[in-house]
C-alpha cells in the first residue's frame, strides 16, 4: 500500500497473456474471531501459446499459512515470497495448488478485498481486491469456475452469499453454519464476491422472454426493507429493456444486491451478486428525493448491463476499462433517456461531463478514453474512462445508425462470448456490421484532451447557398504535446427567420457532417436566407464548439430550435457568456450588467408550453467549475458574484413569473415518483429558489413554510438547500430542525452534510471544520467524506479561497484519511486537478499545500500519482 521510493508506472505495451490458466478455483472461508481462513484450491495449467515461465500470484495483506502443489506441501526451495507475489519457479503443466491464508477483515479501512461493515463482512475486487483474499493471478483475462464454502456464526451472520447458486448449506458445531455456492460462469477474480452478515431480504422474482425464472434478491441492513421496492422495480426495468432494446436475456438463476454502508464507490457488478453502495438501493418517498430514484433506476440498471457487457465479455486488461463501462454507461443513459425524458437526460449528461469531464481532460490527470498508462489503476475509474468513453461509443451510434449498432451488439456478443477482449474487437464488431471503416475514428480511443471546433458561415443569397466551414485543434495534454484531428460527427441544422428547421435536402433537416482534418467546409445549396446554425446538436461528439452567436441568434435558438438539447445549449450560451462579461466587470470594479434582451428570453422560456423538467433545465445557470474552464486566469470571487447576480436578476425581472408558477405547480395529490411530476417539482423548486435570490422575508417564510410541509424529501430538501445558501436565522433553524428529524437515517445526513459543505455563505469553511467534530461525521465512511469534503472541494469559490485556507483544509484531510483508505483519499485530492488555472498568489497557496502532501512519508501510491501529476509543469498546455 506504501513505497519509500515513486511507485514505477504500468504499460499498455508491456502487455503479454499469462503464463498460466486457472480452470477451476474452490475457496473455503472460515470466519474465526482471530481472523478469516481462506483455504483455495486452483487447477493450474500452462498456456501452450506462451513463452514457459514461472507462475507469479498477486497477494496482498496476507498471512501465508500453507503451501502445496498436488498434495504435497511446496519446498522453499520451490518458490518465492514477498509481501505482494508468490512465484512458483517450475511448476508442472498441470497442477492442484492449494494455498491457506489467514487475511483480517476487521482492520481493512482500505474497503478493497474482504471487509467489515456494520452488517457484517463484504467485498469489492474490482480490479484488485481480490488479492486481498487470496493469492491469484489477479488480472481480468484469467477466467476460472469458481466454487466457495462460507463458514460462520450463525446468530450474527444468518446470511451467507456467493456469486451463482446455492447448492449446500447446514449447521455446524458451536452454533456456525456453512454455505456453499457454485458460479456456472467462468470469471475474472475482480467479479468475486462474498458477504457474511445480518440482512433482511426482499424477494422477487422474473420471467425472461424465452421463461428461464430468475430469482431475485435485495438485501439491505435489517429493518431497512420498505426502501428496497424502487431498486426492486428498477431491476426488472432494466431486465425487460435489455431484452427489448438488445435481445440480452439474464443468463442467472438467481440475481441478488446487496447494500453497504461503507462502500467506496456506487456499485459494483459481481456475477449475479451485485454490492451497492447504499445511497444507490434505499428510497422512500421521505427520505430520497427525485435525483436518488432517478440515479437508483440508473445505477441499477448499469451494474445489471454490465452482465453482459464487462461479465460475458470482460476487459484483457485494465487499459482496456472503458470497454466495459463507457458501454455499460451508454446502455444505461440510453435506459434512463427511454424510461425517463430522453432530452432530460440528455442535458444532465452534458452538464456532468463539461463539470467534470472537460476539466479532467485539461488537468493534470488528463488521459485517453483507453489510458496507455497508469500507476494506480483505481484513479482510472474516471470521468474519461466512463462518460467520454460513453461519448465514444454514442459517437459510433450516431455515424452507423440504430439499426447497425444493434447488428454490431450482436456481432460483438457471437465473436467474443466468454472472452476477455480490447477496445479494438468492439469497435471491429461495429465496423464489420455497418461496413464503415472506423481506422480515422480510434482517435478518440488513443488520444486524450477536448478537441475544440471552431465554426465559421457564409450566407451567399445570390447563390442561395450557406458555407460552414469548420476548423478544430486538441490542446495538449500530459505526455501527448501533438495532436492528429478526430473524426467528428457534427449534426448540424439550419433555422429559417421564422424559426423552422430549414430542407436540408430530401426533407431532411438534420445533417450529420463527418468532419476529420484540421479544416473543412460544407456546402448547402438552396438555401433561401441566411439562416441561424444549429450545430452540434444533440451534442453529438464530446467538443468544445465556439461560433460568434449574436444575442438576438441565441434568443432564436432558445426560442425556436426542433432540437432540445440546442434550445437548452442556447440558452446556456447566453447565460454563460453574460456571466463571464460580468465577471470581467465586477473584477474591474464596474457594476455587472443584465441587458433586456437576456430577461426577455428567459420569460418566453419560463412561459413557454414545454416540458417543466426541460424549463428548470434551461433556467438552470451553468456551474462556476464550467464557466472556469473559459477563463484564462480564474477570479472565483468574481465568477461567483456574477453568475449570482445574474440569477438576482432574472428574478428581480421575473419576479411575478415564479411566484405565479409556484403557485400553480403546487402539488396535488400525495407524492409520488414519476418523471412528470418530478419535473414539476423541479420547476418548482427552481421559481423557490430564484426568488430567494430577492432578499424578502416573505418568500424565505414561504420556503420554511416548503421545508416544514413538505412530505417529501424533493421538496423539504429543496428549502432546506434554499434557506441554508440565503443564511440568517431560517437557515440555522431549518438545518437544525433537518438534523434533529434525520440523524438516524445515515444517507439523510449525508445530504445533511453536503448541503453545509456547498453552501454560499461566508464562513462555510467554519462549519465544514465544525462539522468534521460532529457525531454526524466519520471519516472511515467514503459517503461522508463525499458528502463533506468533495463537497467542499467542489465549492469552487471557498476551496479556491484566495488565503490558500480551503487549500490547506483540504489537502490536511487528504492526508489523514489516506492512511485509513487511499482511494478515496485520491478521489478527494483530484480536488486540486485545475489550481494552475488561478491566479499566482492561489497558485503558491496551492502548490505549498500538494508539496506538503507530496513530501509525506508513506504516501499511497493512489494518492502520489494524483499529487505527482499535479505538480507536474506541463509544458504547452
Ligand atoms: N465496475 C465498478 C467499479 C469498481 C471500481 C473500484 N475502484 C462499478 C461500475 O462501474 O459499475
Ligand atoms: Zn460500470
Amino acid at each position: 500500500m506504501t513505497s519509500a521510493v515513486s511507485p514505477a508506472p504500468v504499460f499498455l505495451k508491456d502487455y503479454l497473456p499469462p503464463a498460466w490458466w486457472v480452470d477451476t478455483v474452490s475457496l473455503d472461508v472460515d470466519l474465526r474471531p482471530d481472523g478469516t481462513v481462506v483455504s483455495a484450491t486452483l487447477a493450474v495449467r500452462r498456456n501452450p501459446e506462451v513463452a514457459p515461465g514461472p507462475l507469479c500470484l498477486n497477494g496482498a495483506e496476507l498471512e501465508t499459512l500453507s503451501l502445496a502443489i498436488d498434495g504435497q506441501s511446496l519446498s522453499p526451495s520451490a518458490y518465492t515470497l514477498g509481501d505482494e507475489s508468490l512465484v512458483i519457479t517450475a511448476p508442472p503443466e498441470r497442477f492442484t495448488l492449494e494455498t491457506k491464508v489467514r487475511i483480517q477483515p476487521d482492520r481493512n479501512t482500505q474497503l478493497s478485498g474482504f471487509y467489515r461493515s456494520k452488517d457484517g463482512y463484504f467485498t469489492q475486487c474490482e480490479p484488485q481486491g481480490f488479492r486481498r483474499i487470496t493469492w491469484f493471478p489477479d488480472r481480468p483475462d484469467v477466467m476460472a469456475c469458481y466454487t466457495v464454502t462460507l463458514h460462520a456464526d450463525k446468530a450474527s451472520y444468518p446470511v451467507l452469499l456467493a456469486n451463482g447458486n446455492p447448492v449446500a448449506q447446514g449447521d455446524e458445531a458451536d452454533g456456525r453454519h456453512f454455505a456453499t455456492w457454485v458460479d456456472p460462469f467462468r470469471k475474472p477474480s475482480y467479479l468475486f464476491a462474498m458477504v457474511v452478515a445480518k440482512l433482511d431480504v426482499l424477494r422477487d422474482t422474473y420471467r425472461t422472454t424465452s421463461g428461464r425464472e430468475v430469482q431475485l434478491g435485495i438485501f439491505v441492513e435489517p429493518g431497512k426493507l420498505d426502501q428496497c421496492g424502487h431498486a426492486m422495480a428498477a431491476l426488472k426495468k432494466s431486465m425487460r429493456w435489455d431484452e427489448a432494446t438488445f435481445g440480452l436475456e439474464c443468463d442467472l438463476d438467481h440475481y441478488m444486491i446487496v447494500a453497504v454502508g461503507d462502500f467506496n464507490m456506487g456499485a459494483m457488478e459481481n456475477k449475479g451478486l451485485n454490492i451497492f453502495n447504499t445511497k444507490y438501493v434505499l428510497a422512500r418517498a421521505d427520505v430520497a428525493t427525485d435525483v436518488d430514484f432517478e440515479n437508483i433506476d440508473r445505477v441499477v440498471a448499469h451494474e445489471y448491463f454490465h452482465n453482459w457487457t464487462g461479465n460475458r465479455v470482460t476487459c484483457r486488461d485494465w487499459f482496456q476499462l472503458s470497454l466495459k463501462e463507457g458501454l455499460t454507461v451508454f446502455r444505461d443513459q440510453e435506459f434512463g433517456a427511454d424510461t425517463h425524458s430522453r432530452q432530460t437526460a440528455r442535458i444532465r449528461e452534458v452538464r456532468g461531463l463539461r463539470a467534470m469531464q472537460f476539466p479532467e481532460d485539461a488537468g493534470p490527470m488528463a488521459h485517453p478514453v483507453r489510458p496507455s498508462t497508469y500507476v494506480e489503476i483505481n484513479n482510472f475509474y474516471t470521468a474519461t474512462v466512463y462518460e467520454k468513453g460513453a461519448e465514444v461509443v454514442r459517437m459510433i451510434h450516431t455515424l452507423i445508425g440504430k439499426d447497425a449498432f444493434r447488428r454490431g451488439m450482436d456481432t460483438y456478443f457471437a465473436r467474443h462470448d466468454g472472452q476477455a477482449v480490447t477496445c479494438e474487437d468492439f469497435v471491429a464488431a461495429m465496423a464489420d456490421a455497418s461496413g464503415v471503416d472506423f481506422t480515422p475514428f480510434m482517435t478518440w480511443y488513443r488520444q486524450a484532451g477536448t478537441p475544440r471546433v471552431s465554426a465559421r458561415g457564409s450566407y451567399d443569397a445570390a447563390a442561395r447557398r450557406y458555407t460552414l466551414t469548420l476548423t478544430q485543434v486538441c490542446p495538449p495534454t500530459p505526455g501527448q504535446p501533438d495532436k492528429a484531428p478526430c473524426l467528428i460527427p457534427v449534426a448540424v441544422g439550419l433555422l429559417g427567420p421564422d424559426g423552422r428547421d430549414l430542407d436540408l435536402g430530401g426533407g431532411r433537416t438534420t445533417a450529420i457532417l463527418q468532419f476529420s482534418t484540421h479544416e473543412q467546409s460544407f456546402v448547402f445549396e438552396n438555401i433561401d436566407a441566411a439562416p441561424v446554425p444549429s450545430l452540434l446538436r444533440n451534442f453529438s461528439a464530446p467538443v468544445v464548439l465556439d461560433f460568434d452567436y449574436q444575442e438576438r441568434e441565441l434568443a432564436h435558438l432558445l426560442a425556436h430550435d426542433s432540437d432540445p438539447f440546442n434550445r437548452w445549449e442556447a440558452g446556456q450560451r447566453l447565460f454563460g457568456d453574460l456571466i463571464l462579461a460580468n465577471a470581467a466587470r465586477l473584477a474591474r470594479g464596474e457594476a455587472a450588467e443584465c441587458p433586456a434582451g437576456v430577461i426577455a428570453a428567459a420569460r418566453t422560456v419560463l412561459l413557454s408550453d414545454s416540458d417543466p423538467a426541460f424549463i428548470a433545465e434551461a433556467l438552470t445557470l451553468p456551474g462556476e467549475a464550467t464557466l472556469a474552464e473559459r477563463m484564462a486566469v480564474v477570479d472565483p470571487d468574481a465568477l461567483h458574484a456574477a453568475r449570482n447576480a445574474l440569477a438576482r436578476a432574472l428574478a428581480a425581472g421575473l419576479e411575478d413569473d415564479f411566484l405565479a408558477l409556484y403557485e400553480r405547480l403546487a402539488p396535488v395529490g400525495a407524492y409520488q415518483f414519476d418523471t412528470a411530476d418530478a419535473g414539476r417539482r423541479r420547476l418548482r423548486n427552481l421559481c423557490l429558489g430564484y426568488l430567494n435570490e430577492l432578499d424578502r422575508g416573505g418568500y424565505r417564510a414561504q420556503a420554511l413554510r416548503q421545508f416544514e410541509q413538505a412530505d417529501n424529501m424533493t421538496d423539504q430538501f429543496a428549502a432546506l438547500a434554499t434557506l441554508a445558501n440565503a443564511g440568517g436565522d431560517e437557515g440555522d433553524t431549518a438545518l437544525a430542525a433537518f438534523y434533529a428529524r434525520w440523524q438516524h437515517e445515515a444517507l439523510v445526513v449525508d445530504k445533511w452534510l453536503a448541503v453545509q459543505a456547498g453552501s454560499r455563505r461566508d464562513d462555510t469553511l467554519a462549519g465544514v471544520e465544525r462539522l468534521m467534530a460532529h457525531a454526524a461525521f466519520d471519516l472511515k465512511n467514503p459517503n461522508k467524506v463525499y458528502a463533506l469534503l468533495r463537497t467542499f472541494g467542489g465549492n469552487h469559490r471557498h476551496f479556491h479561497a484566495a488565503d490558500g485556507s480551503g487549500y490547506r483544509f483540504v489537502a490536511e484531510r487528504i492526508a489523514d484519511l489516506d492512511a485509513i483508505n487511499p482511494q478515496v483519499a485520491a478521489r478527494l485530492a483530484r480536488c486540486f486537478d485545475r489550481w494552475r488555472k488561478f491566479d499566482t498568489s492561489r497558485q503558491a497557496h496551492a502548490r505549498a499545500a500538494l508539496a506538503a502532501l507530496h513530501a509525506r512519508p508513506g504516501l499511497s501510491r493512489d494518492v502520489f500519482e494524483v499529487v505527482d501529476k499535479a505538480l507536474v509543469e506541463v509544458t504547452g498546455a
